[in-house]
């Protein structure tokens, strides 16, 4: 057996996430990582099912290298022997053994790293490993991640080398009940490091989070803050944004925070017509960071979404962080493009982002190419909302969504939840959640994609109504007639009951086809059944007085294992605009024909 020693106090320390990583000094650990299949957690648990690193242990930690370890005679778990999977990818779609997989993997990767400047801090930065994750630097636990979309970061300054770091990580992506989200699911659990991993140097005090936005109400007054990571805490800030000449001076306090407040006067708002963004430059005396950000108002009028004060209706799509032709999760600045390309291709001004927090790339982009954003916490369905420990789990991905985003202008709506079932602990469950992100983050809009009932008396009788509804900005609900409910010519025939006086989008409705299947518009699974609902329900929705937005279910066909009738879903969701080979199908051109409509009435 691998005979290790585990130090009782280690001396790293977990961080909190890092504003901005992609704007600093990095250097990338993307690539191929050796890798165990490790189904019984073997390397983790000794033959007690005692976890190894709980109590430190002589003989504890299978896994924890022997680059790191003393050597033992028995090495059953040789790293060095090992195949290769690519990181950020998820292993799912890296292997075939591995279709189906959900348990634990073991990663490592050895790398050299020499510090640019001796003095300066280290840390490790994962953007994503789905969905609890264990990180080990040279034989010592920097500590355990839970949460399969969000970014996390450890200090690593007092272990790391010059050369031959083992940075050892085990990825279990084992669903469960308590989890966020929870066993069941209508999208595939693809496991794995699922998103870029860096080492990021930064000075002994450092820039690690502002907030740079408009203030709720105003068009002319940036608020916000900076804070500072380090021992000196009490420092000038500057903050400038050259193209608009302005330079602003702050005095952080001794917790390392300034709050911020810039008046602004000519500026070009950012809009999906002109996505203007400036370049900010934000600097203290030990360290300096950039970053272009948008600035633009979101608010709700009534039944009215106003950007920049003017209407806005939401011509939106829903999007799984799929790539369906190469398969697999999608990860990358590329992946992104493609998605919301076909986004803007559906002259969408809007995407939904479900049904949990997408990669960094995705806001970013959006920026770029000027889409409004809705993005999610991972609370779907039926997860267990008289657990604290769950709520605590959803508030930490929801906080750490917003702390990665909040600067984005194209973030407009926060979301709690898609399709939870009412009681009376899931709306304070909710109700909670939401404070959170109102405390976090007044300058953006609340929502939850709702339910709809049926008024039992009457079948064509909807009714949206909500004990949480009251708590959101905007009235999203998900609503399937013509496909779950009826054929789609019901849609013809119902009448909504919506009492809000708030701005009313309809976070999802759709129905299956499979691209290239084709007959008549009553053939389910068929190109036309899809088409015709398109048709009918974009006339139906356009009858409910307060219709502000729409985001379709969905942009491309995503991999789920509740969709198992052969040769047509074959483990495929096949709601899809865009099917597995990437062509469109034909309900796509309704849509867009729809939105080029749409454009011109809220000129
Ligand atoms: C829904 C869910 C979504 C599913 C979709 C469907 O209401 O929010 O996750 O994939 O329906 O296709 O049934």
């Amino acid at each position: 057996m691998l005979v290790v020693s585990l130090a009782a106090t280690l001396q790293v320390s977990a961080q909190g996430i890092i504003t901005n990583v992609l704007g600093r000094n990095t250097f990338s650990l993307n690539g191929k990582w050796n890798y165990i299949i490790d189904p019984y957690e073997t390397g983790y648990y000794d033959y007690r099912y005692e976890p190894y690193d709980k109590n430190p242990n002589p003989s504890g930690g299978y896994f924890l290298d022997k680059h790191a370890q003393n050597k033992s005679e028995l090495l059953e778990y040789d790293f060095d022997k090992c195949p290769t999977l690519m990181v950020p990818k998820d292993w799912n779609s890296q292997d075939a053994r591995l279709l189906y997989y959900e348990g634990t993997i073991w990663y490592r990767r050895l790398f050299d790293y020499k510090k640019s400047n001796p003095a300066n801090r280290v840390f490790v930065y994962f953007g994503a490993a789905n969905y609890e994750t264990d990180v080990y630097l040279n034989g010592k636990k920097l500590g355990k991640h839970i949460g399969g979309f969000t970014p996390f970061t450890y200090e690593i300054t007092s272990l790391l080398k010059d050369e031959k770091n083992s940075l050892v990580v085990k990825v279990d992506n084992k669903r469960k009940r308590e989890g966020v989200p929870t066993l069941n699911t209508d999208w595939w659990n693809y496991g794995g490091i699922t998103r870029d991993v860096m080492i990021v140097e930064l000075p002994v005090t450092f820039i690690s989070d502002y907030f740079i936005q408009l203030k709720k109400g105003s068009k002319n007054l940036i608020t916000g803050y900076v804070r500072l990571d380090g021992i000196d805490k009490n420092q000038k800030i500057k903050i400038e944004i050259p193209e608009l000449k302005t330079v602003a001076e702050f005095t952080t306090d001794k917790n390392g925070v300034a709050d911020i407040s810039i008046p602004v006067k000519k500026y070009e708002a950012w809009s999906p017509a002109s996505p203007k963004l400036y370049q900010v430059n934000v600097s203290c005396e030990t360290d300096k960071v950039s970053e272009k950000i948008g600035f633009r108002t979101i608010e709700t009028k009534g039944a009215d979404i106003l950007l920049n004060g003017k209407p806005v209706f939401l011509r939106g799509i829903c999007i799984h962080e799929e790539n369906p032709i190469r398969g697999g999760r999608a990860y990358s600045k590329e992946d992104a493009q493609m998605l919301l390309g076909w986004a803007k291709e559906l002259n969408c001004n809007y995407v939904r982002l479900a049904h949990y927090p997408h990669s960094e790339y995705m806001a970013r982009l959006a920026d770029e190419m000027g889409i409004l954003v809705w993005e999610e916490n991972p609370v779907y369905w039926t997860i267990l909302w008289d657990n604290q420990a769950t709520f605590e789990n959803a508030k930490t991905q929801l906080s750490d969504l917003i702390t990665r985003d909040k600067n984005r202008a194209s973030v407009i709506i926060w979301s709690m939840a898609n399709e939870t079932p009412v009681s009376e602990a899931r709306t304070n469950f909710l109700k909670n959640l939401a404070g959170v992100a109102r405390s976090l983050d007044s300058t953006r809009l609340i929502s939850a994609a709702m339910e709809v009932h049926t008024n039992p008396g009457d079948p064509l009788t909807k009714i949206v109504e909500d004990p949480f509804a009251p708590y959101v900005d905007i009235v999203n609900f998900n609503e399937y007639v013509g496909w779950y409910d009826g054929l789609p010519e019901k849609c013809d025939k119902i009448n909504w009951v919506i009492k809000y006086n708030k701005p009313v989008m309809i976070s999802e409705f759709g129905a299956d086809a499979l691209q290239g299947l084709h007959g008549d518009s009553l053939s389910r699974w068929t190109e036309e059944y899809q088409e015709d609902l398109y048709k009918r329900t974009l006339k139906m929705l356009s009858k409910i007085p307060q219709f502000r937005g729409v985001s379709p279910w969905i942009l491309c066909d995503f991999r789920s294992p509740r969709r198992v009738l052969p040769n047509i879903q074959d483990g495929w969701n096949r709601k899809g605009l865009v099917g597995e080979n990437g062509t469109k199908k034909k309900a796509f051109f309704v849509l867009k024909n729809f939105y080029d409509q749409q454009e011109q009435k809220y000129k």
